[in-house]
């Protein structure tokens, strides 16, 4: 497959200011007709290229006349004209029923629905399709009324009426020009919980969440979380609503989460629906994030939007920054931000260490579906935070007003963005700018010395990134670092937090007037997205867990303790237990911590994160030392989780409530360390709290701990919850996953299993997510020794590449980890991707993943 440059950026030949789009609607066939006025951007004699993908037109007319004068170039549509400005019409015939890819229009549940981004619009019909094209869309759509009663496309409706043979029409206009990756429709069988939004300036917005009728009470949730980040949208970042409607619409089959086209958000029924049946805490949370993350786009994605596919993390860095502020601000910003971090290390950390490493903004691709990754996401959210922490929360907000002034309506680069942070700021950002070009996650180390006769203490500071891949050597980074000091003896602040900018390879700080001996508190708040070495002991860090008062820099230091504890017993065989137990019973017996931070800080960190700090990962070892921690832990503190999960569990019915969520929480997690001991009720324990659950939280919480233990038990509630769910798609997602993520030497068995069961299927990404997905990351199950665990994940990864490349593609990463493992394991590894990569057909999503991961 060709390799797409940056560097070969250039503006488009042709503009579409208008289309005019009509769809005649069927799920087997359907037809087409899409009207052009394109002008040629300036003075060049190069034919008008419009992107197709496996369609022929049906019908060209070039100003109203019928051509025949075209010609394909592979899937493109090539037609030579004379003038400067031309209307051409195409018609083209597709077939959503047979669209498996769910890219372009496809059919889902009974209903017809689009998805677009990145370049899924050249599958309905022939467009220039790029991101800097931006047109104002008209759409007419015809389908049968009975089938399908609802349709909806972008921007507002015009008008609607009947037409011959019991089909009906609509019509919806978009004011403002947008790329085709933002255009949408749907035609279904669905009802609309409706509300309004009365914007800062005083118009009414029409808001509605559009799901099968059966679903309509599960959508509160979603639409008051709509309604609170548009508020949130003007209040913080004086962000607008545009339109007079705004649409979104649930389906089941998606290859995203969600998707933010303009005025018609179309959602992954996952992020919608919810009632505390059948939705867990997180899922409530995850809903509210999404669903604000899509609206945010409104603004930062859609009224300014990206020159080309290597500026994704413009809108998406962005925007997921944004949501992350929406979330901090509905309830503990300090488990927010440990949440997000969690996840940081969990998906890009090890990206950034391995074969797909890439920058924030990618220099190539084979195929830019491959490239929605945690990168250009969530590490991009980090680069923007640490802009905003470098600028000052007012120069940051100045500098986005001017970001979305001077940019609006058009489509602007990485580089666009960060001028604004200087316009905005006076501040420089050259050099900050290498975060765009330079993949690689910095380490930085750090050691304080300290002389107690002059009373001057020295951090010694250094940064080192490890090359990545076609960057073997790298500039220093800017790493705003926080910083504070505090007495090891007293306890007592010795210096004020200080932002100190490390931006050279190395630097020494010197702090004067410390009498005392200093306990290093670094990168508090996770400033900047590094990782962090520091020679501080044991009791320094089991110090900080009792003592900092930045609740994430406390949080981390409780998991450095954990991480210490589990290197040294997984490299030396034996680690001393009680200074982690210690710390947990301290946070356990603090009545002052929040108990939504404490159910946090009290979690050791993942097996794959234990994993990450070793030279070479020994699944079954780390596995072994974990589990014994924990046992200890468990046992140790059999009292405090007695009383704490005692304490949690006076809740009366359910509500979702900062205070309800955190007592949830430490439910779930007193259960699992009581599990761990070893204790002879605990499977009761379980089991009476998954029978008493009146919500998904407890019930889910309660499934996890039987399914990762030995009680027979968890047999029979794995089967009262499949029989009392089997009609929800979501919630057997659960099921499917709980299982693949267990922690049970029969795991690999189990999902073989599993992957035969009559529910299982490849053809919803949900389902195949839950289960696939879920296995590969289960770094236990997954690595067993034998290699069945690569062999299944190869055979599926073929298997869903014919159906759903970009799915499958997004599945293979744990294969590619390979230099991570020993040579009996790396071997077996390689095979597999070889395997992948020998197979006819291939998809280039799939070809991209595996050969660069071989490489
Ligand atoms: N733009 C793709 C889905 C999302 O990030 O919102
Ligand atoms: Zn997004």
């Amino acid at each position: 497959p060709a390799v797409i440059r940056r560097e070969d950026y250039q503006p488009p030949d042709w503009l579409v200011p208008d289309i005019a789009l009509d769809f005649d609607l069927d799920p087997a066939t359907t037809r087409v007709t899409a009207v052009l006025d394109v002008v040629r951007s300036s003075a060049h004699g190069r034919p008008l290229r419009l992107d197709g993908d496996g369609q022929v037109p049906t019908k060209v007319l070039v100003d109203g006349n019928p051509h025949n004068d075209w010609r394909m170039d592979g899937d493109t549509l090539e037609i030579d004209l004379p003038g400067s400005e031309h209307r051409i019409e195409t018609e083209v015939a597709i077939h959503p029923d047979r669209n498996t890819q769910l890219m372009g229009l496809y059919a889902s549940g009974g209903n017809l629905c689009t998805q677009c981004e990145a370049e899924g619009f050249r599958r309905i019909t022939f467009f220039p399709d790029r991101p800097d094209v931006l047109a104002r869309y008209s759409v007419r759509m015809t389908a049968d009324r009975k089938r399908f009663p609802v349709l909806l496309a972008n921007g507002d409706p015009i008008a609607s009426g009947d037409a011959e043979d019991g089909r009906h029409w609509a019509e919806w206009r978009d004011p403002f020009p947008k790329p085709c990756y933002l255009f949408a429709l749907v035609a279904g069988d669905l009802s609309a919980n409706r509300a309004t939004f009365t914007t800062m300036s005083g118009r009414e917005v029409q808001l509605g969440i559009w799901v099968r009728a059966a679903d309509l009470p599960k959508t509160e949730h979603a639409l008051a979380a709509l309604q609170t980040a548009m508020a949130w949208d003007e209040r913080v970042y004086g962000r607008e609503y545009d339109l007079d409607v705004f649409n979104i619409v649930a389906v089941d089959d998606f290859n995203f989460g969600a998707m933010e086209n303009k005025g018609l958000n179309i959602f992954n029924s996952r992020y919608i629906l919810a009632d505390p049946d059948t939705a867990t805490d997180a899922d409530y949370d995850a809903i509210a994030a999404v669903v604000a993350h899509e609206y945010f786009h409104n603004w930062s994605g859609n009224r300014v939007t990206c020159r080309d596919w290597f500026q994704l993390s413009l809108k998406e860095g962005f925007t997921v920054f944004r949501d992350q502020g929406f979330s901090a601000d509905q309830g503990s910003a300090a488990v927010k931000r440990i949440e997000d971090v969690r996840t940081l290390r969990a998906a890009q950390f090890p990206e950034d260490a391995g074969p797909l490493a890439h920058p924030i903004r990618p220099d190539s691709y084979m195929e830019i579906s491959n490239f929605y990754t945690a990168t250009i996401y969530n590490k991009g959210a980090e680069v923007i935070r640490m802009m905003a922490t470098i600028l000052g929360p007012d120069s940051f907000r100045a500098s986005t007003d001017l970001y979305f002034d001077r940019y609006d309506g058009t489509a602007a680069t990485c580089d666009d963005f960060v001028r604004c942070m200087e316009f905005g700021s006076g501040i420089d950002l050259t050099q900050f700018r290498h975060w765009y070009s330079q993949a690689g996650t910095p380490r930085v180390s750090a050691a304080l010395d300290h002389d107690a006769g002059s009373g001057r203490a020295t951090l010694r500071l250094a940064q080192r990134t490890a090359p990545t891949p076609g960057q073997p050597d790298k500039e220093p980074f800017v790493l705003p670092l926080k910083l504070k000091l505090f007495g090891g003896e007293t306890g007592a602040a010795l210096s004020n937090e200080q932002l100190f900018m490390l931006d050279r390879p190395t630097a020494d700080i010197t702090f004067d007037g410390v009498t005392e001996r200093p306990v290093l508190s670094i990168n508090r708040g996770f400033s900047a997205p590094v990782i962090i070495e520091s020679d501080r002991s044991s009791a320094d860090l089991k110090f900080l867990s009792a003592h900092d008062d930045d609740p994430f820099a406390r949080y981390e230091a409780m998991q450095q303790l954990m991480l210490d504890t589990l290197v040294a017993a997984v490299t030396l065989g034996r680690a001393d237990h009680e200074p982690v137990i210690d710390a947990v019973r301290r946070t356990l017996e603090d009545p002052a911590l929040d108990r939504a931070f404490a159910a946090e800080a009290v979690l050791l960190p993942s097996d794959s994160f234990v994993g990450d700090q070793l030279e070479m990962v020994d699944p079954e070892a780390v596995f072994r030392a974990r589990e014994a921690l924990r046992r200890d832990l468990g046992k140790h503190l059999a009292g405090l989780w007695r009383s704490a999960y005692a304490n949690a569990s006076q809740a009366g019915t359910f509500v979702y409530s900062p205070a309800a969520k955190a007592a949830r929480r430490m439910r779930s997690v007193a259960l699992g360390y009581i599990a761990a001991s070893g204790a002879e009720d605990a499977a009761d324990v379980a089991f009476a709290q998954f029978e008493a659950a009146d919500n998904m939280t407890d019930r889910q919480g309660a499934l996890t701990t039987l399914v990762n233990g030995k009680s027979d038990k968890r047999i029979a509630a794995l089967d009262i919850f499949y029989n009392r769910y089997s009609g929800d798609a979501l919630v057997l997602d659960k099921w499917f996953q709980t299982q693949a993520l267990s922690m049970r030497d029969d795991t690999p068995q189990v999902v073989a299993d599993l992957a035969r069961h009559p529910d299982f299927s490849l053809a919803n990404p949900n389902r195949a997510r839950s289960l696939v997905g879920a296995f590969g990351v289960n770094q236990r199950a997954f690595h067993m020794a034998g290699g069945a665990g690569y062999r299944f994940l190869a055979d599926h990864l073929i298997a869903l590449d014919k159906l759903n490349p970009q799915t499958a593609a997004k599945l293979l990463p744990p294969l590619g980890r390979w230099r991570r493992f020993d040579p009996a394991r790396a071997t077996l590894m390689k095979a597999e991707l070889e395997r992948i990569l020998a197979t006819p057909g291939l998809s280039k999503d799939l070809f991209e993943q595996a050969s660069k991961s071989l490489e």
